[in-house]
């Protein structure tokens, strides 16, 4: 059997109607953008990619976190592979601080793509796991001048989400609302190939992902459920439980779709004005199209993400994903705290 190349499989998929030649056109090329990082990524200390952006003065994203020279070297990548293909009417990122309009010289396209172009990255300078995270909308029909504003459409709207692992090999995972599917880059050939179709996550799970160090911080209902995990055998869910945190929120998440588990960034008290870490728009939506197209589940502890309406492009959310069960128990616990509350 020949090896599917995602060229081929776009292909096919447009054939069956599942996607247009212009999204085939956006999606090869944020994996053409996606080859490009990679290459960057894989150059390391060897082609002054490491450390912070802006020189000694450092550089700021809208976010108020430091700016890594990879993050604004993916941002630069992804922002000029896709100005001119006529397929886009604008590009929102999480190193940006307002959407951004494809530039006049070129024709717009109906689709607006939404990146974090370089998560994880405090892990660059250790020479860990990172990746790119995008996600595809729709741009609303009749848009002249696109704003920030019409790129607030819930996750369920979006057309196409998907996560590309700068990891010992470079996966791209990508869902167009029909499966989840990952290829890995043959760097020989420079193409992605098909590796694993229709990843399903097992809905059951003994391994959880979360930064431990912030357990003091958490609200109640995130405590119990924490609790009882470590508890394993002894307590109430009667078994053991493993745990993992990469920090690369891409890299935790691919491994919840290769082998199941549960992934947490819940709300904590440490600073009470954000509510959560990860961002909506760029980390937690296009996760959640993944992680439910594999069969998976994802929450803010209380609702589905992909039905949060989002009130702004850089609005942070509590995250709960993964293996199906153990999202739902983790969510209950949310819920009845809420209902004794009330
Ligand atoms: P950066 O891309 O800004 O480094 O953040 C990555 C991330 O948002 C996500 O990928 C991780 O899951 C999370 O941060 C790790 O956060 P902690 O350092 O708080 O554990």
């Amino acid at each position: 059997m020949p090896a599917i190349s995602l060229t081929r499989h776009l292909i096919e998929e447009q054939r069956l109607g599942h996607v247009t030649p212009d999204l085939r056109l956006l999606l090869e090329v944020v994996a053409r953008a996606c080859k490009r990082i990679s290459v960057a990524v894989g150059k390391g200390a060897l082609g002054d990619v490491l450390g912070e952006a802006g020189g000694e003065a450092g550089s700021i994203n809208v976010q108020g976190e430091a700016q890594k020279k990879l993050d604004v070297i993916s941002n630069e990548i992804l922002l000029e592979a896709n100005a001119w293909g006529g397929h886009l009417a604008a590009c929102a990122s999480e190193e940006m601080a307002h959407c951004e309009p494809i530039p006049d010289a070129f024709p717009r396209g109906n689709y607006l793509l939404v990146f974090d172009p370089l998560d994880g990255s405090s892990n660059i300078d250790i020479n860990a796991s990172v990746g790119t995270i995008f996600s595809v909308l729709r741009c609303p029909e009749g848009t002249a001048a696109v704003e920030d504003a019409h790129f607030l459409q819930a996750g369920r709207t979006q057309v196409a989400a998907g996560y590309c692992l700068y990891g010992p090999s470079t996966m791209l995972v990508l869902t167009i609302g029909h499966g989840t599917h990952a290829f890995t880059l043959d760097r020989e050939q420079g193409s992605f190939v098909l590796t694993r179709a229709h990843l399903r996550i097992p809905e059951t799970t003994r391994e959880f992902a979360i930064n431990m160090s912030n357990q003091r911080h958490w609200e109640a209902p995130t405590q119990a459920y924490v609790a009882d995990l470590l508890a394993g055998t002894d307590g109430p869910r009667g078994k053991d439980f493993n745990m993992r945190w990469v920090a690369a929120m891409v890299a935790d998440v691919h491994r919840i779709l290769t082998r199941g588990g549960i992934f947490i960034y819940p709300w904590d008290r440490k600073d009470p004005s954000k509510p959560g870490k990860l961002r909506l728009m760029y980390e937690a939506n296009p996760m959640a199209m993944l992680v439910e197209q594999a069969g998976g589940a994802a929450t803010n502890g209380r609702t589905r993400i992909l039905d949060i309406e989002p009130d702004s492009l850089h609005q942070r959310v509590p995250v709960f994903l993964g293996s199906r069960d153990e999202v739902e128990t983790a969510t209950g616990y949310h819920l009845r705290h809420d209902g004794d509350a009330a």
